[in-house]
């Protein structure tokens, strides 16, 4: 079989001393942490759109990267050669899941009808590659955001034969999933969103598009589709306003609308940033809604306020999110998805396996760090401690809805001012730097 990145060897964990580029340093994939293997814990997911078709284009330039895989003049020669390239890729890494867009995997055709016989094809190739590697599909979706006809959005397009078109198209990347054995299906709102109001019927594109998911729940059902179907918050770009901008306005509209059963979150690293929250809080307020299901794990830059889908490398913000995930009692259907591309200079195949190689270590050294601050029960015992009053006389009062404003204000006259306490932000921000 040929090989499409010969030059690289499988990826091993050589341990933290090792100075061997394509190695491990902190991922071993069968270390067992609190009962689970590192595996099984982080459960690292390739994306297939940035990964083997990001070709280093930006807004002011042209492509920069050339890929052996891409050098077939055929469509489907190239689409069947990149599959193979990442099947190849994923062993090579050691991954066990990957995540595709229906248009990632298979080019589109003059018509809907040859559009899905190519993707039959290629799915057909596709599951013949899961089977020989044993890497599964963590989700699928649907690129309905790219093509010309979604310039205006896809299932909040103004004109319902695009709904329509969209609809089609989900259909279709929702039976290639169950296909694949794939665990959940995201729904990431590409441009359903909109660009000004002048132009824009606001709740009857939210009508739309709550009308679209209820449609894509009977359908699953349908289909007897058991994986878990999921929302991207993102608050903007491509449009100027996303209509799933974060998780609580993706919870408002799921409650509003009847569907908050029937989704969970799939939380984005640099789309919490890029709407003003850190990913800590966007994972917090998942879980504390029983809506966290599964991450694309990147970041962005400080300095630049778009979705730079950079590979992540911080240490700290590993530590806090795998903290938050496993005191959550970790992934199930969901995983960690590299939602991320190298940068338009890193142009070798080797830069690819650099990229997930840093960002596995990253959130196996956050794995670790988050297991120690649990076990050691830090910050547990430090919000016990803020919030001990509360299991007071008052508190339960206040908290079982026996008080009223008319005891509260008795209380009040009765016992004065309240006692002051410290919240103790740097010390505790001193101890999380111990476990770092
Ligand atoms: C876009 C983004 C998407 C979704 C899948 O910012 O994150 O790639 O993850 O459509
Ligand atoms: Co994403």
């Amino acid at each position: 079989m040929k090989q499409f990145f010969p030059t690289i060897p499988q990826i091993r964990y050589e341990g933290p001393e090792s100075d061997n580029p394509l190695a491990f340093r902190h991922y071993k994939a069968d270390q067992v942490i609190m009962g689970k293997t590192m595996a099984e814990h982080l459960r690292f997911a390739v994306c297939y759109w940035h990964t083997f078709k990001g070709m280093g284009a930006d807004m002011f330039g042209a492509p920069t990267i050339v890929r052996e895989y891409m050098k077939s003049k055929n469509p489907m020669k190239q689409a069947e050669n990149t599959l193979r390239a990442a099947f190849e890729f994923f062993t090579k890494l050691g991954v066990n899941f990957w995540c595709f867009h229906d248009r990632d995997i298979a080019p589109e055709g003059a018509t809907l009808a040859e559009t899905n016989e190519r993707l039959d094809k290629i799915v057909a190739l596709a599951e013949k590659l899961q089977n020989d590697t044993g890497v599964r599909l963590l989700w699928g979706t649907t690129n309905a955001f790219s093509h010309p006809r979604f310039m205006a959005g896809a299932a909040t397009n103004p004109s319902p034969a695009v709904f329509a078109y969209a609809a089609a198209q989900v259909k279709k990347a929702m039976e290639i999933t169950h296909q694949l054995g794939g665990q959940g299906y995201v729904f990431w709102g590409g441009r359903e969103g909109y660009e000004t109001l002048l132009n824009t019927d606001m709740k009857r594109e939210l009508d739309h598009l709550a009308r679209f998911l209820h449609m894509a729940v009977e359908y699953k059902k349908k289909l007897g589709f058991q994986g878990t179907l999921y929302i991207e918050p993102k608050p903007k770009e491509p449009t100027k306003h996303q209509y799933d901008s974060d998780a609580a306005a993706c919870y408002a509209f799921l409650q509003h609308y009847g569907l908050v059963k029937e989704f969970k979150f799939n939380i984005e690293a640099n789309h919490a940033t890029l709407a003003g929250h850190t990913f800590h809080h966007e994972l917090a307020y998942a879980i504390a809604h029983g809506m966290f299901g599964s991450v694309d794990a990147n970041r962005g830059d400080l300095l630049l306020g778009w979705d730079t889908d950079q590979f992540p490398t911080d240490l700290y913000e590993t530590t806090l999110a795998m903290y938050l995930i496993l005191k959550a009692g970790g992934f199930t259907t969901g995983g960690l998805n590299f939602d991320a591309h190298v940068r338009r200079q890193s142009i070798d195949p080797e830069d690819l396996f650099y990229a997930h190689i840093g960002a596995m270590d990253a959130f196996a050294r956050g794995l670790k760090n988050a297991a120690r601050l649990l076990a050691d029960g830090v910050f547990e015992r430090a919000i016990a401690q803020r919030y001990a009053e509360w299991n007071s006389e008052l508190g339960k009062q206040i908290e079982t809805g026996a008080a009223t404003f008319a005891s509260l204000e008795a209380y009040t006259l009765e016992h004065g001012e309240p006692a002051l306490a410290s919240g103790r932000q740097e010390l505790l921000e001193n101890v999380l730097n111990q476990y770092i």
